[in-house]
C-alpha cells in the first residue's frame, strides 16, 4: 500500500442501501487530504494582526462573561429559548456547512437548505461559500500553511488565533485551486452569501433578543446578552475546540499518521463533530464517525431529516472497510484489535 493509497483509501463500498463514493467521485474530491504538499522554501511571511478583529474579539468575550453572569436569575423560559438558539445555530454549521455543503455527505431538499441557511446566519461564522471553502482547504492541506487553522501553529492560533491574523498567503493560493463549482452553482449558497450582513443582523443577534422580550416579556438587555452574545461565543468556542483540541488531544484509532483526533468532549459540545480523527480519514461519511447517533445529534437530525423525506442519499463508510484501515492505519485504540 503506498502512502497516497494509505491517504486516500477506496472506501466505496455499499452498505444497508446507504450511498456510495465511487472511485472516479474520490480522485475528484477537494476535502481529500493531499499527501503531495510541499512547503514553500524561504522565510515565513510575518503575522499580520487585524486589530479590528482583536478589538471584536474581546468585546465578544467580555459581554458573554458578563451574560454568563445574568444567568442565574434569568428566567428558565429564556434559557431554554438559548438552548434552542445554540441548538439551531450549531445546526446550520454541522449538518449545513459542514456535512452538506462542505462535504457533501447527504443531499437535502430546498426547505431543508434553506432552514440550514437560515441557521447558518445565526451562526455567523462567514457565509456558507467561505466557510466550505475554508474547510476544504483545510481537510486538503491539513497541517500545512496551506491549513488556515494549522495546528502546528499552536492551540491558541488553531482556536482563534487564525481569525485574528491576515491569512498565510498559502491558504488563498490553494484555496483558489479548489473546485467549488457546486457551491457556486447552488442558487440557496449564493443567495446567503449575497444577503450575508443583513441575515446574520437579523437572525445572530434581532431574533435571539425580540424572541422573549415580545412573548414573554424578558428585558431587551437579557434577551442581547444571553441568547445573544453568550450563545454566540458558546457555539464559536466549541466549533473553534475541533480545529484545536480535537487536533491535538485524543485517540487516532483510524490513521496514527494524522493530527486529527477522537475527542468525546468536543464531540458533545459540538454536537457530534469531535470524532476527528475518524472524519479526516472518511470525510465523505454523513455521520461524521463509526458509531451513528451515540453523542451525535446532528446525525440524529439528519436522520430525521431522512424519515420526513427532506434529506437522501447519506454517505457511509462500510464496516469491513473501517475495519481494514483500523488494521492498516490505526493506532491501536480501535476496540476490536
Ligand atoms: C468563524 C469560522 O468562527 C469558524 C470556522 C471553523 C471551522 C471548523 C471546522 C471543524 C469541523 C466542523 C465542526 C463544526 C462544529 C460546530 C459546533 C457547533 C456547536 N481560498 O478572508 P480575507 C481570498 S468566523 C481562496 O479577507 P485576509 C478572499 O476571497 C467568526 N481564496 O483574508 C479574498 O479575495 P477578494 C466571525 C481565499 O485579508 C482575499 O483572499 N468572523 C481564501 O488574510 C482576502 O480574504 C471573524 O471573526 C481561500 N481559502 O483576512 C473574522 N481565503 O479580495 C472573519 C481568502 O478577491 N474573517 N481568500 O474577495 C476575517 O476577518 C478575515 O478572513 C481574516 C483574514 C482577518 C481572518
Ligand atoms: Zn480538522
Ligand atoms: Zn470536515
Amino acid at each position: 500500500m503506498t502512502e497516497t493509497e494509505t491517504r486516500n483509501p477506496n472506501h466505496s463500498n455499499q452498505q444497508n442501501g446507504d450511498a456510495v463514493v465511487a472511485e472516479t467521485e474520490l480522485s475528484t474530491r477537494d476535502d481529500v487530504f493531499d499527501d503531495s504538499y510541499k512547503a514553500k522554501e524561504g522565510p515565513k511571511p510575518p503575522m499580520r494582526l487585524v486589530w479590528r478583529n482583536v478589538i471584536l474579539m474581546i468585546l465578544l468575550h467580555s459581554g458573554a462573561l458578563y451574560g454568563l453572569m445574568l444567568v442565574p436569575s434569568t428566567s428558565a423560559l429564556t434559557l431554554a429559548w438559548t438552548a434552542l438558539c445554540f441548538l439551531l445555530s450549531a445546526l446550520g454549521i454541522t449538518a449545513g456547512a459542514h456535512r452538506l455543503w462542505s462535504h457533501k455527505s447527504y443531499k437535502a431538499s430546498t426547505p431543508l437548505r434553506v432552514f440550514l441557511a437560515l441557521a447558518n446566519s445565526m451562526a455567523f461564522q462567514n457565509d456558507i461559500y467561505e466557510w466550505a471553502r475554508d474547510h476544504r482547504v483545510h481537510h486538503k492541506y491539513s497541517e500545512t500553511d496551506a491549513d488556515p487553522h494549522n495546528a502546528v501553529r499552536g492551540f491558541f492560533f488553531a482556536h482563534i488565533g487564525w481569525l485574528l491574523v491576515r491569512k498565510h498567503p498559502e491558504v488563498i493560493e490553494k484555496g483558489q485551486k479548489l473546485e467549488l463549482s457546486d457551491l457556486k452553482a447552488d442558487k440557496i449558497v449564493m443567495f446567503q452569501r449575497k444577503y450575508y450582513k443583513l441575515s446574520v443582523v437579523l437572525l445572530c443577534f434581532l431574533v435571539p433578543m425580540l424572541v422573549p422580550w415580545y412573548f414573554w416579556g424578558e428585558s431587551l438587555w437579557v434577551g442581547y446578552f444571553i441568547p445573544g452574545l453568550l450563545r454566540y461565543a458558546l457555539v464559536l468556542n466549541a466549533t473553534w475546540l475541533v480545529n484545536s483540541a480535537a487536533h491535538m488531544w485524543g485517540n487516532r484509532p483510524y490513521d496514527k499518521n494524522i493530527n486529527p483526533s477522537e475527542n468525546r468532549f468536543v464531540a458533545f459540545s459540538a454536537i457530534g463533530e469531535g470524532f476527528h480523527n475518524y472524519h479526516h480519514t472518511f470525510p465523505f461519511d454523513y455521520a461524521t464517525s463509526e458509531f451513528g447517533l451515540k453523542l451525535n445529534i446532528t446525525t440524529a437530525f439528519i436522520d430525521l431529516m431522512c424519515y420526513l423525506g427532506l434529506a437522501k442519499d447519506c454517505k457511509r463508510v462500510s464496516r469491513e472497510v473501517i475495519l481494514s484501515r483500523v488494521q492498516r492505519t490505526g493506532d491501536g485504540s480501535h476496540k476490536t484489535r
